[in-house]
């Protein structure tokens, strides 16, 4: 197997059996604007740090993979200059081949995350199943990142789906695909910018504990993989839901117009919002990140704690 890069730091930590969270790269480069990503870059890394746990921000570079990065290359990252390609898990393969630079989606992330034994993942939001394109009736573009996780034991931490997508579909495929859908103190399935959308879940937990206890019984649990932990957007960052379904609807509109496809619909429609938005919807993916990477690592202190005392 490809040999994976883990920063000393990261090592250590997996060595001791410390907490360990895996954050992706995708979102900075692809999903932030320049400057920004910087800065969310190194907010993530210190809130995981608060809260006890070790990061380890994920990227292919040179061909390299690395789990856990430097302040040079996530400098590297988020610097547009660098040309960094959007990674989804089967793009590791050609990328390490060829010497690229990429940036991993969630897809991505999780099969290295896993490769290199962390089991703890936080994120903006998962891709999933996106709307049909005109004339059509079913959509072929279903996000790697939902096979990821039925593939993979992996938890991921999200504020569910981007609004943009298909939500009821990628709850049936993830039903379909046996992924369990938590509900971060919530029984409505979270709708990335708003807080809720019309869906219910199944399951529900109150507590990082909580979380873990269902994350580590669930990957001993015979054909099982990965866990989505889903938790709303902070309540004062939520966005309005006049100007979200206006945003939303333009934004479909400008997709359409463009003829934009495949992998770049993710990053032209949060580039639509943070831009028509006035930097509403940049306050608020900061928001929502930053608060699932603290509860990954919240769930990764926990996680590593209850397997200390088994031994
Ligand atoms: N969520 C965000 N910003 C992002 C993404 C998710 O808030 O940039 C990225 C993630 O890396 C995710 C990817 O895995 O978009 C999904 O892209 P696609 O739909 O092309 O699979
Ligand atoms: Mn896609």
């Amino acid at each position: 197997m490809t040999s994976i890069a883990i920063a000393d730091e990261v090592r250590a930590a997996l060595a001791a059996g410390q907490a360990v969270v895996a954050l992706e790269s995708t979102i900075l480069s692809h999903g932030l604007p320049p400057g920004r990503n910087r800065k969310v870059a190194q907010r993530l890394e210190s809130v995981v740090r608060e809260a006890g746990a070790v990061p380890a921000t994920i990227a292919v570079l040179d061909g390299k993979v690395w789990a856990g990065l430097s302040q040079a290359q996530l400098d590297r990252v988020c610097d547009p200059e660098s040309g960094l390609v959007k990674l989804s898990r089967r793009d590791l393969g050609p990328a390490i081949a060829l010497g690229q630079d990429g940036a991993t989606t969630v897809a991505g992330t999780a099969a290295i995350a896993h490769a290199a034994g962390i089991g703890v993942f936080g994120t903006g939001g998962l891709g999933g199943v996106h709307l049909p394109l005109p004339g059509r009736v079913t959509s072929w573009d279903v996000s790697a990142d939902l096979d990821a996780l039925a593939e993979t034991p992996v938890l991921i931490v999200s504020s569910g789906v981007k609004s943009v997508l298909d939500i009821e579909a990628t709850l049936e495929l993830l039903e379909t695909r046996s992924v369990p859908v938590l509900g971060y103190r919530t029984d409505h399935f979270p709708g990335f910018y708003l807080r809720e959308s019309e869906h219910e879940l199944s399951w529900r937990v109150d507590t990082p504990a909580q979380a873990a206890k269902v994350f580590a019984a669930h990957r001993q649990a015979p054909g099982q993989a990965g866990v989505l932990l889903a938790n709303p957007i902070p309540a004062e960052f939520e966005m309005d839901r006049e100007l979200h379904d206006r945003l939303l609807a333009d934004g479909i509109q400008l997709l359409k117009d463009q003829g934009v496809q495949g992998r770049d619909v993710t990053p032209v429609l949060l580039e639509h919002f943070h831009t028509a938005s006035g930097g509403v919807s940049l306050d608020a993916n900061e928001a929502l990140v930053v608060s699932n990477v603290t509860l990954a690592a919240q769930v990764a202190v926990e996680l590593a704690g209850a397997e200390s005392t088994r031994q």
